[in-house]
């Protein structure tokens, strides 16, 4: 049975992959630090109860880090413990990227360490990171060769973790494989985020934010089919081949604003939209082209936008509790302005 160590296996994506991968045959250990938007452990829902196992503990505390680590010795570990606000990233640039280049670098000198040491063998890592790397894409798609242009500091502290994750592979010989992965929504998303802000306003009749002229192009993927991408990549394992994991599903977010408006069969859309001051640096659109790891591994996303999004709406109306208690401190405050 494959050891599995997910870092931030409680943030939104996390949670999903922990409760996606329980159901195969691995042994998983969920290593994250518990922040403001994690899930708590009684929301997962566990199949193999006894092959999961969670440690509350951050990447940068090295000594409990390398203690859990050498008792695992994993096979793979899945890296991404992130924060990963774009809005929260500019009101607070130098703990941001502090946080994801820290916590990236524990992991990486962590395992080099360990594994000179003849105290683990090296594993193979997949590290997440997201299309917001290549920066914005006016016209075309990015590759997994187009440049890194970041902008915000989030995305810039993302680039940069992939950055140091590269240099193991190259210096140290390090197995990995980068993920640069679209905008995911579905179930167990912190309310700040774009979809479950939408839902929370719309719940509270309370209009909905639209940054700006609302025009930004996203590419949209639910989160079971990132979790099957990343099963996929894990079980045809290529050492130094990164892959964009996306859907094709791309549009406005005025768009995709009116659908879940029209989903809910509201009416006059226009009246529920309040648009308010830009955000600083925002992309105005994300487009990545993901013919690679169809071709190579024959994964591509089994869900459409509407289904999706019907079933993020539904797992948000039937989930009060988990509501309840994430958002017992969030304050709807706009986040993110300079
Ligand atoms: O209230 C809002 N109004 C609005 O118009 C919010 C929260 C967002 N937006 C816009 C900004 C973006 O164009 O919606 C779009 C999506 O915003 P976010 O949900 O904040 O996501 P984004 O900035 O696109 O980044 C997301 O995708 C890539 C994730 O947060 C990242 O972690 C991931 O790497």
């Amino acid at each position: 049975m494959k050891k599995i160590l997910i870092t931030g296996g409680s943030g939104f994506i996390g949670t999903n992959l922990v409760n996606y991968l329980n159901k195969g045959n691995y042994k998983i250990y969920n290593i994250d630090k518990i922040s403001y938007a994690s899930t708590p452990e009684k929301f997962k829902i566990l199949k193999n109860k006894k092959n999961y196992f969670f440690f509350k503990v951050n990447l940068s505390d090295t000594k409990k880090f390398k203690k859990i680590l050498t008792n695992i010795n994993p096979d793979f570990i899945i890296h991404m413990a992130a924060e990963s606000h774009v809005d929260r990233s500019i009101d607070d640039p130098f703990n941001f990227i502090k946080e994801n280049i820290n916590s990236t670098i524990a992991l990486y000198d962590s395992v080099l360490k360990l594994a000179k040491n003849g105290k683990i063998d090296l594993p193979k890592i997949i590290q997440i990171s997201t299309d917001e790397v290549y920066g914005d894409v006016t016209t075309g798609t990015s590759s997994e060769n187009s440049l890194y242009k970041p902008s915000s500091p989030y995305s810039s502290s993302k680039a940069s973790s992939d950055l140091i994750a590269k240099s193991f592979m190259y210096t140290y010989r390090f197995k990995l494989s980068i993920l640069k992965i679209c905008n995911n929504f579905g179930p167990y998303q912190f309310t700040e985020k774009f979809i479950p802000t939408i839902l929370n306003r719309i719940d509270k009749h309370k209009k909905i934010p639209i940054y700006g002229n609302g025009k930004h192009i996203r590419e949209w993927i639910y989160v079971e089919d990132t979790c099957e991408a990343i099963e996929t990549v894990l079980q045809n394992f290529k050492n130094g081949i990164d892959y964009n994991v996306g859907s094709k599903i791309r549009l406005s977010n005025i768009k995709l604003v009116k659908k879940i408006i029209s989903i809910k069969k509201l009416k006059k859309p226009n009246l529920l939209i309040d648009h308010v001051l830009d955000r600083p640096g925002h992309d105005t659109r994300y487009a990545i082209n993901s013919n690679k790891i169809k071709q190579i591994l024959k994964w591509s996303p089994r869900h459409d936008l509407k289904n999706s999004l019907k079933k993020t709406i539904k797992w948000y109306s039937e989930n009060h509790k988990w509501k309840i208690y994430v958002n017992k401190n969030y304050k709807e405050r706009r986040l993110g302005k300079v």
